[in-house]
């Protein structure tokens, strides 16, 4: 029967963007934006089309197991029930345990931030962490570790991330690699009301994307040489008195001494070496520009700040960001109304298993090459491990969503990876060129057939006040079933029963809740969440010092000087950019960055009309001069050329670009059955797959992120035939 419109989330991505939703006769027809939800002012295409993913005829809807080897066209697959998948990856899990210990079994899942496995993330992590394994792949090296690493070696905490950005009260916002019009809509819909009432906007992008176009200043950076941009705005500001003194003198360590110098002047001689004119013939922002900033950022301050995955894919992300974080520690914003705040959290019990943790654990693979890198925490890059599946220390995968050779550079290479497993599960909503490569695919339930928790909303003190537990609005399709039970049905059958409840999801929510005073029947009644009243308190530093060695902002990072790295942040020429490789680039004399399109998830939704018919094809942008000099015009198919290889997307002319710099997209494999659209082959000559000719070296040092922005490459027309016209 049809009914009120039911209050719920959006889970599909990042924004988590509150929604009603309209379900009749059992069947779920749309999603609508709930204004009266802290993250529902809007919804995005992707939201809109939720019900078209639930429907979509290409689910997968039936435990499957493989047939034929591994390098086989077809893998034959063979429908088996839930109890034969799930046997069959305890047994082999268990085995593969006994016999090479529980390191050699890696796990996976998507990034949360595309994807719904954010319902189950913590319980994953749970898992892996109880079954002993610290080899957890999660494609933090593309859009988080340099995030959350900088800015742990500078302020003990990730900023932004812990600290999220007080957009309702900022009065500048600076958004740095980060677009939010496409990535974050709930984050866009704050910034715009921010501006309208008169708040400054920064916004560093080589792309003239999102909010770039409403920008007080837009900062046109060369893609990579963001370090180069940070240190000089920090040195114009040092050098103007643009600082605040007593947040530097009382919180930061300005005043230790290295060496008879004191770090202050240490900070200011190293930034000295980028005045504007220098910064400008790095970096391609004009000297005026660099200067406007600086005094915008100090004279607009609170500042509230946020990057993302514009930074993150360099090979020098964490100098990068540490030169940022150094930057923001100027502005003295930090954990202050309007500037980058901690806000107060409602009470819960973790359940991210961080207690089966201990010195006696085996290493993470990687730990060895980058000591304070990801493998620390018990994450393993897409590199390492790739290889450490091609030698034979990894020998099985377990992997909730993610599409593991798409979203990685090098492809190929992760074929290889992935065949040479003994033994790989994925649970998947689609069919994918990495579940292709599995033993066992198990059929997942879209969150809007299943149930989940969440606690809090990522945006404002209010937003964190929320609680919602979110309904299944259908019955899962098929056989599907979510994240949450697979992990909890698998734990049982590896003998992990005591640490999960003994399967029941119920009990576990209620020991995650237990701390709020909020039970199960409210949040069931009120579907449309309980809020919790905290009050933010700001400046906690003050009351506790920074979770630094030094408890004060490190401005000056004694860690990475004890392990060797520059303790001060330094810029580098990106490796694989036409300045770094001049034996390249007489041959790849443009620089390769990228970015997301609006209407897909990363490698997802290809296959969905609603949203494939916005963006029909795989596209490259780039100034109509660079395509002129090639005979390019709008709309021509072209071949994107790297040292690794071509692949294929019609050329988009923005006249906004740097004429050297051409943007990519990732991610295009998938076809359109219902409007007639192609597929593209993840690998070979017809492909347009980008991360087929991208690498994942030379790395970032520290993080380990990936070099997939800056690369040298060179793009030509493809003649009619070469692209079946
Ligand atoms: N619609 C949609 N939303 C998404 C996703 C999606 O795929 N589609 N993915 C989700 C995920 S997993 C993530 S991580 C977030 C990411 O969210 P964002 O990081 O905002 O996404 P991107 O578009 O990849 O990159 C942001 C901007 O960085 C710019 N950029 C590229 N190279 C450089 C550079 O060298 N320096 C600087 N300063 N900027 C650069 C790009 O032009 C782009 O505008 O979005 C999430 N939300
Ligand atoms: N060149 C280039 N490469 C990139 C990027 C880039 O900007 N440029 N961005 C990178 C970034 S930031 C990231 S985070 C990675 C993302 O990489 P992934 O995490 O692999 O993300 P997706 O490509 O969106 O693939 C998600 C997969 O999970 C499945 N899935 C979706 N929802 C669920 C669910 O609820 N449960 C389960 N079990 N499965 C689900 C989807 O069907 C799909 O197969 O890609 C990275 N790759
Ligand atoms: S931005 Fe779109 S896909 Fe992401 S949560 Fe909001 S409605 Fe869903
Ligand atoms: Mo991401």
């Amino acid at each position: 029967m049809g009914g009120d419109p039911v209050p719920t989330y959006c889970p599909l991505c990042v924004s988590r963007c509150g929604a009603r939703a309209e379900v009749h006769d059992g069947t779920f027809l749309a999603l609508l934006p709930d204004p009266s939800h802290p993250t529902g002012k809007a919804l995005c295409l992707k939201g809109k089309a939720a019900p078209e993913i639930v429907y979509h005829p290409k689910r997968l809807l039936h435990p499957l197991r493989r047939t034929t080897p591994k390098d086989a066209a077809d893998p034959g697959w063979e429908r088996v029930t839930w109890d034969e998948a799930l046997d069959t990856v305890a047994e082999r899990l268990r085995t593969a345990a006994s016999v090479d210990g529980p390191q050699s079994v890696g796990f996976s899942s998507s990034s949360p931030s595309t994807s719904a496995i954010s319902d189950a993330v913590d319980w994953i992590q749970r898992l892996i962490r109880a079954f002993g394994s610290p080899n957890y792949c999660n494609y933090m090296e593309l859009c988080g570790w340099g995030r959350y690493l900088a800015p742990l070696y500078t302020y003990g905490a990730s900023v932004p991330g812990v600290y999220l950005p007080d957009l309702d009260n900022a009065g500048c916002i600076l958004f740095w690699g980060y677009n939010p019009s496409v990535a974050r809509l709930a984050h866009a819909t704050s910034t715009v009301a921010a501006v309208a009432r008169g708040a400054k906007l920064v916004v560093v992008d080589p792309r003239k994307a999102g909010l770039a176009a409403r920008a007080h200043h837009w900062l046109r950076v060369r893609p990579g040489t963001d370090a180069a941009l940070a240190l000089s705005l920090a040195h114009v500001m040092i050098e103007n008195g643009w600082y605040d003194a007593d947040f530097v003198r009382d919180w930061t360590n300005a005043t230790d001494e290295v060496d008879g110098e004191s770090v202050w002047n240490l900070l200011a001689a190293h930034c000295a070496q980028f005045p504007p004119d220098v910064a400008e013939r790095i970096t391609g922002v004009p000297a005026t520009t660099i200067v406007d900033t600086a005094r915008t950022l100090w004279e607009a301050r609170p500042v509230a700040f946020y990057t993302w995955s514009g930074l993150e894919q360099h090979s020098g992300t964490t100098q990068a960001v540490r030169a940022i974080d150094v930057l923001y520690a100027l502005t003295g914003s930090l954990d202050v109304p309007g500037g980058n705040v901690l806000f107060e959290a409602v009470p819960s019990n973790p359940v991210d298993g961080m207690e089966f943790l201990s010195d006696t654990r085996p290493p993470a693979v990687g730990v060895d090459h980058r000591p304070l890198g990801p493998a620390r925490f018990e994450f393993v890059t897409g590199e390492d491990f790739y290889t450490a599946a091609l030698d034979g220390r990894i020998k099985a995968l377990v992997s909730f969503g993610g599409n593991m050779v798409m979203a990685h550079a090098d492809t190929a290479r992760g074929r290889e990876a992935l065949r040479g497993l003994d033994f790989f599960v994925q649970a998947d909503l689609f069919m994918t060129p990495s579940a292709e490569l599995a033993d066992i695919v198990l059929p997942v339930a879209t969150p809007f057939e299943s149930e989940a928790l969440k606690i809090g909303f990522e945006y404002s003190q209010e937003a964190q006040s929320l609680v919602q537990l979110r309904q299944p609005l259908v019955p899962p399709r098929g056989e599907a079933r979510s994240d949450l039970q697979i992990v909890f049905d698998l734990a049982t059958r590896l003998g992990l029963g005591a640490h999960f409840w003994d399967g029941d999801i119920e009990a576990a929510f209620r020991h995650q809740l237990a701390p709020s005073g909020i039970t199960l029947e409210d949040l069931r009644a009120h579907p449309e969440g309980v809020r919790v009243p905290l009050t933010t308190r700001y400046r906690k530093y003050a009351e506790t010092g920074f979770a630094t060695p030094s408890r004060k902002v490190e401005l000056y990072s004694t860690t990475l000087a004890a392990h060797g790295y520059p303790p001060l942040p330094t810029f580098e020429e990106p490796l694989t950019s036409p300045r770094s490789r001049p034996d390249l680039a007489v041959r790849y004399p443009l620089v390769l960055s990228c970015a997301k399109s609006l209407f897909f998830c990363e490698t997802q939704h290809r296959q969905v009309a609603a949203l494939r018919k916005s963006a029909p094809d795989p596209q490259v942008e780039m100034h109509p001069s660079t395509a002129a000099d090639r005979g390019i015009a709008a709309g021509d198919w072209v071949s994107i050329d790297t040292p690794h290889g071509s692949v294929r997307a019609r050329a988009k002319l923005s006249a906004s670009l740097d004429p050297q710099v051409v943007f990519g997209q990732h991610g295009w494999w998938e076809a359109c059955d219902e409007l007639g659209l192609p597929g593209y082959p993840p690998y070979g000559p017809d492909s347009a797959n980008l991360n087929l000719v991208l690498r994942q070296t030379p790395s970032d040092p520290i993080s380990g992120s990936s070099p997939m922005r800056a690369s040298v490459c060179e793009v030509s027309l493809l003649s009619a035939a070469a692209h079946g016209a």
